[in-house]
């Protein structure tokens, strides 16, 4: 540990990320719901499945959806997990409700008790020992009857169902709660529209238009919700989840330069631009032309661009994990995979286990460009390495390759600061280990805590520090003077 220069503001929000589905467990408790997420195969299979036109959302509770079912059980176990944040100094928590723990099929008119007493009882938990509360609403969950019976999100319906659970949630909870997510990395659907929406391929029709009108739809039900809360607590700020990939042109080549530039607009901003400065982008035109349809195509009425303009985020947040390489001209074909996305291989640059490119100063030029863009402050809640962890015989675990991942984005956040841009916060992922979003498996770890649970279901489900837990609490103690 050294000492750094780095100035970060007095308050910030150094803390940890989680989400709902992906460490719960109790998939089936006290009027929980199903969600797609129940639905949905574990290990490689994960995404191979849903492209297939045959895909059936299934729930085979022993083989197929393990171990989403069971997640890291911390239905059961939060108290322990919680104050094992606050001992490493958390001073903010992001954590996602589950919808269907609050509307168990998305289309009640009433909640279900039991789902609001268990968040109340995590924020109560959190507040105990003052670290902020941080909610997504969706994070890859929605209640799978809006996927089944209603289509996902390319059906208008489900703005007034996310209207009325964004209400209940926010009313219950915004008095307490001051930062609220809408869509976790709402902009990954292009890649993977089955865990942000609930599409699976439609069999004839245009899938991508779905996804578009799924965002429109997704775009309005998110001002819904700024303007829910502006209206119950002045002090609540709301935000969009951008999933951010730094993107490089190969070469100076002025192809591969318009081609980045274009990924750029496409994938990394166009549901920032919307979200965050009230209205479609100009190059929106260029963009649906491309998947072959016009704005004209689309339900887009008057109010909901009034209602996207009237409420944009008061903030934004981003995952960042690896960068990407766009590569048009054929003189480089190495692909890489990605969080997501991938791309092409970039020279420069080392990869983790999964083949995602590591890439810390991309994280400074992202928080540059970002704030450079939008001048509005950026939280930066989730980053971090996934990595198989060794437990040593002496029952230790020294993950000092998380250590220097972590650091060097941290470095890289500091660098941002010292730049001129506002971060307000960071949350590494997965602070405890989970299962992971791409590969339905435990194995791919990324906690400062480790958890005695394997890809089969065996373990103890211990929690055990980490050597990265002592040093995150050595950061967080010296506001990052000790890196
Ligand atoms: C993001 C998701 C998370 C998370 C993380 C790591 O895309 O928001 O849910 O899991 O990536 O990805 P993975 O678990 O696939 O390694």
């Amino acid at each position: 540990m050294k000492k750094s220069n780095y100035e970060f503001p007095k308050e910030f929000m150094w803390g940890g990320a989680t989400a709902a589905n992906q460490l719960e467990g109790g998939f089936n408790q006290d009027g929980r719901g199903l969600s797609i997420a129940d639905a949905l195969p574990g290990g490689k299979q994960r995404f191979e499945v849903v492209q297939s036109p045959d895909f059936k959302w299934q729930i085979d509770e022993q083989k197929y959806n393990y171990p989403n079912h069971l997640g890291i059980d911390h239905y059961h176990n939060y108290r322990e997990d919680i104050a094992l944040f606050a001992e490493m100094g958390f001073r903010s928590y992001r954590f996602s409700i589950a919808w269907s723990r609050i509307y168990p099929r998305g289309d009640e008119k009433e909640p279900n008790q039991s789902g609001l007493k268990f968040y109340g009882a995590i924020i109560e938990e959190c507040l105990k020992y003052k670290i902020e509360p941080v909610i997504t609403l969706s994070h890859y969950e929605m209640p799978l009857t809006l996927a089944k019976d209603y289509g996902g999100w390319k059906n208008r319906q489900l703005i007034g169902f996310f209207e009325r659970y964004a209400k209940t949630v926010i009313e219950s909870f915004g008095d307490k709660v001051h930062y609220f997510l809408t869509f976790n990395e709402i902009n990954s659907a292009m890649q993977h529209p089955v865990m942000g929406q609930g599409l699976v391929p439609s069999n004839g029709g245009n899938d991508k238009q779905n996804v578009f009108q799924a965002w429109h739809n997704q775009f309005v039900a998110s001002a819904k919700a700024v303007e829910i809360a502006h209206h119950f607590n002045s002090k609540i700020k709301v935000g969009c989840m951008l999933l951010y990939a730094t993107s490089y042109a190969y070469n100076s080549d002025p192809r591969n330069q318009l081609a980045n530039l274009q990924n750029n607009q496409d994938f990394n901003y166009f549901c920032g631009d919307v979200q965050i400065r009230g209205q479609y982008p100009a190059y929106t035109k260029r963009l649906f032309s491309k998947y072959g349809f016009e704005m004209s195509d689309l339900e887009i009425t008057e109010p909901d661009l009034q209602q996207i303009k009237n409420y944009p985020v008061d903030f934004i947040s981003i995952s960042y994990y690896m960068s990407t390489v766009v590569e048009v001209t054929g003189i480089s074909n190495e692909q890489v995979a990605g969080n997501l996305m991938g791309g092409v291989r970039n020279p420069f640059l080392k990869v983790n286990d999964w083949d995602w490119q590591i890439d810390p100063t991309g994280l400074r030029i992202a928080l540059d460009e970002l704030y450079d863009r939008y001048q509005k402050p950026i939280f930066v809640v989730e980053n971090g390495l996934g990595a198989k962890d060794k437990v040593e015989d002496n029952g230790k675990i020294y993950d000092d390759y998380r250590i220097d991942y972590l650091r060097s984005h941290i470095k890289a956040i500091g660098d941002a600061i010292s730049d001129g841009a506002d971060i307000i916060g960071y949350t590494p992922w997965g602070c405890i280990d989970l299962v992971s979003a791409s590969t339905g498996q435990m194995s791919k770890r990324y906690g400062m805590i480790y958890v005695d649970l394997d890809d089969q279901g065996n373990g103890t489900m211990k929690r055990t520090k980490k050597k990265s837990f002592e040093w995150y609490k050595r950061v967080i103690d010296t506001n990052g003077r000790m890196l």
